[in-house]
């Protein structure tokens, strides 16, 4: 049994505080941090502080010692819970996800990727091929949406700007064979502008020198997911294509819009395989339907075709990530599975999405990725709470009712019908007329006045908690998201088939095109809403990430910003709710193997009818059996001093049991 960790690293479980104080709880994560300790329980969460340097903590023997132990067995780790969601899974055919959470630039990604790879480790004991070629697979998509759907932002030089689900598919034997990925709502808007001092998604600069090793990395990636030299080809050519209608340039001669320069058009033509006058018609023409049904070409002013190229630049990139990721979900899909056959198909989902931001200037996005957040707030509230009670419930044991900050108020307050904050952008984005932002943000200053959480920038111009969010300008535009169907009859009628398949409703006609479509909002709550629910019918795992300080600096330790996360991760409620009930459970068996030596009735072995009397021997000799309560299958302690006592004793009587077992060794005995 790998050995816990000594006192001076802090409590390794939150749990163990003292006192629930905001201000233990600080000292206990600082004093961590400090030592090297990165992580800490809460019972079975784990709280993870961004180390910003690399920790020699991931290797293959850590692994070994995490491999099938159980959660209080060895020090906090990402291992410890990977290995909790995969024993959930294998032992008791039950569904589970690890949700990871925290800000942006906390740790997200790299978590996820070290959660993947615990358990690809662990998996495939036999080394079968096909289970292997999964397994690369899945790990080596990670680097190709990385590059495609990361950048680098003021907050975090590796900063996701999509959300992904993964479900890892497995078979009876706890091998995985296959999975799926779901991605939400990719930034594209990053394509066409960046905030100062960021990038556009890595892919751009991976072509050109200055990335040319991860360059080399994903083009490996893509051969390894078996994406054919044609797909390969088409992906960079809709790349050069996007980085030439970031050139491009318009004219008015006072009469027409002309493109400047129509080498470019050329060029497009060619990347695309589309003719140059249908590319320069679709820039700066749209087609329209008249009322009276007629059909007619209307020409752009230079806005429109400014604003239309940058939509189709958008969209471009858009679709091209969407097809990566539909792509690689028919390789890793699970194929020929019979329930009869290979027993019931258990799923590990991981989820690591995009961290709450605040920018100088947030915008439409960040509306939605901090809407994302609160949702998943919300659920790990529900979850934690339900979770707790459920196994009080089952082991038969009376529960405590908590008081925590309900976030649904929030929640409520962005996606409730016909009077939330989605509903009112999609009823100003709905009406014929010049609705403006500022109309739009006037009008949600008048429905929305009495919300308790509602403020902005008129009277203080803020969204939820505290400080500053979010920005209503471009908000408009960006939930229309409106892209002139010339461009997507151009590009499905592009004489490139991987090009064609991105774009199948290019088929239609203007006259055609007549239902309005869904919003962004709509579109990107719709899939958060089916994204929970998903989660929630999973056993949850949890992984709580704070990033320590502002400047990636892996020695500072800023006391105000971590304590803000905590705050509103919910941590310290959460101690409290595990508190307030029972801080520790262990199944019987457990509970003896570890502490049966601290009683001579139980040590060496115990002559009791189960195993169940035997740790109520210990217990009650111990002196602590007002702080249990004894469940169905496990013994349920209130405070953990109690446990420490036995810790302690157990803690002194391991080299005098060494000693003894020396001498019996050597025959001394
Ligand atoms: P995020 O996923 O939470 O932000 P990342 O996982 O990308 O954050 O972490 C940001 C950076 O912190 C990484 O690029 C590493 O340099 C460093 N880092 C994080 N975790 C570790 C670790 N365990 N060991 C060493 N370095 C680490 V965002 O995607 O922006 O919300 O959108
Ligand atoms: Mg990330």
């Amino acid at each position: 049994m790998a050995e816990l960790e000594g006192l001076e690293f802090g409590k390794s479980d939150f749990v163990l505080l003292d006192e629930v104080t905001m201000e233990q709880f600080m000292e206990n994560l600082k004093l961590r941090f400090e030592k090297g300790r990165i992580y800490t329980f809460i019972g079975e969460v784990v709280v993870s502080v961004n180390p910003y340097r690399e920790m020699d903590i991931y290797g293959k023997e850590t692994i070994d010692a995490y491999r099938g132990r159980e959660l209080y067995e060895n020090p906090p780790h990402l291992y410890a819970v990977s290995d909790a969601a995969y024993k959930a899974m294998k032992r008791r055919a039950k569904d589970t996800c690890i949700v990871i959470s925290g800000e942006s630039g906390a740790g997200k990604t790299e978590a996820s990727k070290y959660i993947m790879q615990y358990i690809a480790a662990i998996t495939n004991p036999t080394q079968r091929a096909e289970v292997e070629s999964v397994k690369n697979v899945l790990l080596k998509s990670n680097c190709v949406l990385e590059a495609f759907g990361n950048a680098k932002t003021n907050r975090n030089d590796n900063s996701s700007r999509f959300g992904k689900y993964m479900d890892i598919n497995f078979n009876f034997n706890g091998d995985p064979t296959g999975g799926h990925i779901n991605n939400y709502l990719l930034e594209k808007s990053r394509v066409v502008h960046q905030q100062d001092g960021e990038r556009n998604f890595h892919s751009f600069y991976q072509t050109t020198n200055n990335d040319r090793t991860s360059h080399k990395a994903v083009m490996s990636a893509l051969n390894v997911i078996g994406f054919s030299e044609e797909e390969i080809n088409s992906i960079y050519q809709i790349l050069a294509t996007i980085l030439l209608l970031g050139n491009m340039q318009f004219e008015c001669d006072g009469e027409s819009v002309q493109i400047v320069g129509l080498e470019a058009v050329n060029h497009i033509s060619e990347l695309t395989a589309t003719d140059p006058e249908s590319v320069s018609k679709s820039l700066l023409y749209r087609t329209v339907a008249t009322g009276g049904g007629e059909v007619i070409e209307k020409g752009h002013s230079e806005q429109d075709a400014c604003f239309g190229r940058d939509a189709f630049a958008k969209a471009l990139y858009e679709r091209l990530f969407g097809w990566i990721v539909s792509r690689i979900n028919t390789v890793i899909e699970v194929k020929d599975y019979n329930p009869m056959l290979h027993g019931k198909n258990t799923v590990i989902g991981v989820l690591d999405i995009y961290g709450f931001e605040i920018f100088d200037n947030n915008s439409f996005e960040q509306f939605c990725i901090n809407y994302c957040n609160e949702k998943l707030q919300q659920l790990f509230i529900e979850l934690i709470l339900r979770q707790e009670q459920g196994e009080y419930q089952r082991e038969g044991i009376t529960w405590q009712h908590i008081d925590y900050f309900n976030n649904q108020i929030i929640v409520d307050l962005v996606e409730q019908p016909h009077k939330g904050i989605i509903s009112i952008l999609d009823e100003a984005c709905l009406t014929v007329g010049n609705v403006t932002d500022t109309v739009c943000l006037d009008s949600m200053d008048t429905k929305l006045a009495q919300h308790p959480h509602y403020t902005s920038r008129k009277t203080d111009r803020k969204y939820g908690g505290e400080g500053d969010v979010t920005f209503m300008e471009g908000f408009l535009d960006k939930n229309k998201d409106m892209l002139f169907q010339d461009f997507k009859r151009l590009m499905y009628n592009s004489a490139n088939p991987v090009l064609k398949e991105m774009w199948p409703d290019g088929h239609l006609s203007i006259t055609e095109v007549t239902k309005r479509p869904l919003t962004a909002a709509t579109l990107f709550k719709n899939s958060i809403v089916a994204l929970v629910d998903k989660l929630a019918c999973k056993e949850p795992y949890y992984v709580r990430c704070i990033k320590p300080n502002e400047m990636k600096s892996p020695v500072l330790f800023d006391d105000a910003r971590c304590q803000h996360q905590v705050a509103y991760l919910g941590l310290m409620e959460n101690v409290m709710v595990r508190r307030a009930g029972f801080a520790y459970r262990q199944p019987y068996s457990r509970f003896l193997q570890r502490y049966k030596m601290t009683c001579e009735y139980t040590w060496p072995q115990h002559l009791m009818a189960s195993d169940r009397e035997a740790v109520e021997t210990i217990v009650t000799q111990h002196g602590f059996q007002d702080d249990v309560a004894y469940g169905h299958t496990k013994l349920f302690v209130r405070t953990p001093r109690s446990l420490f006592t036995l810790e302690q004793e157990r803690a002194a009587l391991i080299p005098i049991l060494v000693l003894f077992l020396q001498k019996v060794w050597r025959g001394a005995l």
